[in-house]
């Protein structure tokens, strides 16, 4: 598994990043963490249908983000906010989406990530048609897209990997193994020692990163991407991590997992071993972080507000967005629930 930083924030390898870029990334994930925090407090308030935390794998997102060009695609799950976030997902999509507001899913058209997909595995497909357009246009860009270790159960990843390799495209499937899938450990997932692994079957390289290793992830993400850019075809990169919170905000784990198993993740948490990393170097302060805190707290708190300012959707407006031309049967269905509304 590569590794660079140790959970004592011990290099074990030289630094893909330069200490003041660290730094950088490390203020990116307390803003995750502070964002992911206030998702399941607004969920908890009624403000959010359902929220699916992300604690504990930051690293995860935040590292592998950084490695991309702001062109990059990006094709994400549910779980994945503060990847799209460091693409260029406006936070209060993220949050509107959350709400089952569908405008959620529609992004400005200059960010390259498509909306969060809540269907298991559905969208790595995506991923590698955008790969294979870009490669087919002459483009610079390449895709990643992002899932968990369930996913790696749905067909959609054979065919995904599969065509990815064969039509050789500048694509990086990255996968978060957080232990589990809802109450499903990764063990009972699938028989194959490591995800990474998988990649040999379909002929491409497969890496196994320290997920919660916030410069492995980096130089793992870089060199694929590098790979990819150059042509030489897809990776598929497993970053070990795990899942601290529930699956969402509807689940409870104490049903599944021992409290003592989160209890030892929490030993490796991915931003303590950057913060001691860069309290080693006289880069951190008790009083920068709480700086940065209070201002990731308020740019969430402003995108909270816009989204709430949002003006309601209409009885009309669930029917608006699937169809150029809506079909006779949602267009009687849509009068319909229009009469009815009032
Ligand atoms: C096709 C499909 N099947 C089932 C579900 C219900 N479901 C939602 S999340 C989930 C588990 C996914 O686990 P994993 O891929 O490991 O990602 P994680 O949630 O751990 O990030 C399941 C089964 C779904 N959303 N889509």
């Amino acid at each position: 598994m590569l590794a660079i930083l140790t959970p004592s924030g011990n290099l074990v390898a030289p630094s893909p990043l330069e200490p003041d870029v660290v730094r950088r990334l490390y203020r990116a994930m307390v803003f995750a963490r502070t964002y992911d925090r206030k998702g399941t407090a607004l969920q908890k308030q009624g403000r959010l249908a359902t929220y699916a935390s992300f604690e504990g794998q930051e690293a995860a997102q935040v590292g592998s983000a950084a490695a991309l060009e702001p062109e990059d695609w990006m094709v994400a799950s549910y779980r994945d906010a503060a990847a799209m976030w460091m693409q260029g997902y406006p936070l209060e999509l993220l949050f509107a989406g959350r709400t089952g507001d569908e405008r959620g899913g529609s992004p400005p058209a200059h960010v390259p990530v498509l909306p969060p997909s809540i269907t298991v595995g559905g969208h790595m497909v995506h991923a590698v048609g955008l790969a294979w357009a870009a490669r087919l246009r002459g483009e610079r860009r390449v895709a990643i897209t992002y899932f968990g270790d369930g996913a790696t159960s749905e067909g959609d990843f054979h065919e995904a990997m599969n065509f990815a390799a064969v039509f050789n495209t500048p694509c990086v499937f990255f996968c978060q193994n957080n232990g589990w899938a809802i109450s499903l450990p990764r063990e009972e997932q699938t028989k194959s020692e490591t995800i990474a692994q998988k990649a040999i079957a379909y002929g491409m390289p497969g890496v196994q990163v320290d997920g919660n290793d916030l410069l492995a992830v980096y130089a793992a993400t870089e060199e694929a991407l590098a790979r990819a850019r150059a042509n030489e075809g897809p990776t598929l990169i497993e970053a070990v991590t795990y899942r601290i919170g529930p699956h969402t905000t509807a689940d409870d784990p104490a049903r599944y997992r021992a409290g003592t198993l989160t209890d030892e993740w929490r030993q490796r948490d991915p931003l303590e071993r950057v913060r001691l990393f860069l309290s080693e170097r006289e880069l951190w302060t008790a009083e920068w972080q709480e700086e940065i805190e209070a201002a990731a707290a308020s740019e969430i708190d402003r995108a909270i507000g816009l989204a709430e300012e949002m003006v309601p959707l209409g009885p009309g407006d669930v029917f608006a967005s699937m169809y150029a031309d809506l079909p006779r049967h949602l267009r009687l269905q849509q009068a319909e629930n229009m009469a009815g509304w009032g």
